[in-house]
């Protein structure tokens, strides 16, 4: 299977994470989604990545369907399927997500609007719906089993991403949020590879 990504994407993360523990290897081809290549518009009409091609050549995209793909195809790997269980993993994923979401929406404010055209109060919006999010998954983590599965690939690719684009943003604010990503990697050393890097 070929994964289309970027070292930074944090969607592209999780996805390599889960595609490790359900011992899937991926070929990864690094994608710049600027450059619309066809390579990437023919598979994922939407133009983003984590785009995944698979074997037959049928393309998967939007990381939350390739990993629930993952999930399948492993025998159920990578999210736990107690009605409780998925309930909480699918929500810490979808609250790490979204909160990257406007984080990201945030960065491409800056990275595509002239100055000028910049709209400050939108702005204020979307940091605000991710520190809701921040506070939200701060609780959550606490609730998460030892063994790693798909909330904390989420999680641990989320807050990476956000420590390589806004260093500091949440390490004071969510301190226990800060010390579960640290002992993430450390308990977790072969997943440090894929976290997001610039
Ligand atoms: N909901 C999608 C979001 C994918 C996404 O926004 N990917 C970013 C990179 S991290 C992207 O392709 N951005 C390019 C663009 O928006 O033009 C997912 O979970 O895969």
């Amino acid at each position: 299977m070929k994964l289309l990504y970027s070292k930074a994407s944090p969607y592209s993360s999780k996805v390599r994470m889960a595609a490790h523990l359900c011992g899937f290897e991926l070929d990864c081809v690094v994608t710049d989604t600027a450059a619309e290549g066809a390579d990437l518009v023919e598979n994922n009409p939407v133009g983003k990545i984590p785009t995944l091609v698979l074997d037959s050549g049928e393309a998967l995209f939007d990381s939350r369907v390739i990993c629930e793909y993952l999930d399948r195809a492993s025998g159920n790997l990578l999210i736990p399927q107690t009605l409780e269980a998925w309930t909480r993993t699918k929500r810490v994923e979808a609250l790490a997500d979204g909160m990257t979401e406007a984080a990201i929406a945030t960065l491409y404010e800056v990275r595509y609007r002239p100055e000028e055209k910049r709209h400050q109060p939108w702005v204020d919006k979307q940091w605000r719906r991710a520190h809701r999010a921040l506070d939200a998954l701060e609780r959550e983590v606490a609730q998460l089993p030892a063994e790693p599965n798909l909330a904390h690939f989420a999680v641990a690719s989320d807050l990476g991403w956000l420590q390589l684009r806004y260093p500091g943003s949440f390490e004071t604010r969510n301190p226990a949020l800060a010390v579960w990503f640290e002992r993430f990697f450390a308990d977790n050393p072969v997943y440090e590879p894929m976290r997001p890097q610039g």
